[in-house]
């Protein structure tokens, strides 16, 4: 059976991400162990839709689903079944009181009022998905807030700033299954191996580096960008610059965080206030980029500090070495 050594401790101990949570979890008195009961739900989902987005051909399971979600886009198969497997895997932890996904138009109330869950948690199940036909990577990403359960309005409770955020991550489906997950302390990387059948600690306190010359944009849409991006753009141009773009926001987000880079989504002609949405996209990234000391900002405010307001809210995004999005930034 392969092993594989936990880089970041002197011991070569194998460490779940089953563990890892209920180790941070026992870090905080009177902590109940409902927020682990979730991120095994979340893993769960991880490793089922990684099985059969590897199967999707084989099942016939790719192409279009024939429907469009809130936004007007088109559906993937796979969007649908993913969305499904979420909502299966998170719908019967007792602590979540509500769950949002890019797929549906309204968010879903499991438990209300002051009995119910403890935690709301968004999603987008399957970003990228366009690109599955083609084999491409993909990933889901996932955010856990807090409910009040004062607030009566779903939509309401989970139009929350990023920086309220208690844990963000992303499933990345590649070549291989990666779990990258922060609680607020550091961002820590999980590999899923297929024969233990579990997350493996691969990495922990993943750290950006702070400079590196390559920026991810799409570029063709580069006329009707606003001045400061462009001219960044042709600053870089001369600067030495290089440019990778997946067109997959979880790949090009995990390239950036490992190896370092700008990834760019500014307004453009179709999307005037930028293509990725808020709630659960640029602010789960955004916190993991912050927490492995990068920077996310959207417009001239930091990401995080925007205030919602409404759940399926767009928004331009600049994120990645803080170096590099500093060299953005004052350009704006
Ligand atoms: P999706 O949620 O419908 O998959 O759209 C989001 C995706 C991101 O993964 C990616 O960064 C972006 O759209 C690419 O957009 P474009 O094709 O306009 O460059
Ligand atoms: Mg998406």
């Amino acid at each position: 059976m392969p092993m594989v050594a936990d880089q970041s401790s002197s011991t070569s101990n194998l460490f779940s991400l089953q563990s890892h949570i209920l180790s941070e979890e026992s870090r905080h008195p009177g902590a109940s162990g409902d927020f682990s009961w979730i991120v095994s739900a979340i893993s769960l989902a991880g490793k089922a839709i990684a099985h059969r987005v590897r199967r999707a051909r084989l099942e016939g399971a790719l192409g279009e689903e024939g429907t469009s979600n809130v936004q007007g886009e088109s559906q993937q198969r796979m969007d649908v079944i993913a969305n499904e497997i979420l909502m299966r895997c998170l719908g019967s932890r007792a602590s979540i009181a509500v769950l949002a996904s890019e797929e549906d138009e309204e968010p879903t109330i499991l438990r209300r009022g002051h009995d119910g869950g403890k935690y709301c948690v968004l999603f987008d199940p399957l970003d990228g998905s366009s690109t599955l036909d083609t084999n491409g990577a993909i990933g889901t990403i996932f955010t856990i807030l807090r409910n009040d359960p004062l607030i009566e309005s779903a939509e309401r409770t989970v139009c929350q700033p990023g920086r309220q955020q208690v844990a963000a991550g992303y499933i990345l489906y590649g070549p291989s299954t990666a779990f990258v997950i922060t609680t607020g302390s550091g961002v820590d990387l999980f590999e899923l191996d297929p024969f233990v059948g579990s997350f493996i600690r691969v990495k922990q306190g993943l750290r950006i580096p702070p400079r590196k010359k390559v920026y991810s944009v799409n570029e063709a849409y580069s006329s009707s960008f606003p001045l400061g991006y462009r001219e960044y753009l042709e600053w870089a141009h001369h600067s030495g610059y290089s440019s990778r773009y997946i067109g997959s926001l979880v790949a090009d987000v995990h390239r950036i965080l490992i190896s370092g880079g700008v990834f760019l989504y500014p307004p453009t002609l179709t999307h005037p206030d930028g293509k990725l949405r808020l709630l659960y996209e640029a602010n789960p990234m955004a916190m993991i980029v912050e927490q492995a000391g990068g920077a996310s900002i959207s417009g001239a405010v930091a990401t995080l500090d925007v205030q919602p307001t409404k759940l399926h809210q767009r928004v331009p995004l600049v994120l990645g070495s803080r170096d590099e999005v500093d060299e953005v930034s004052r350009r704006l």
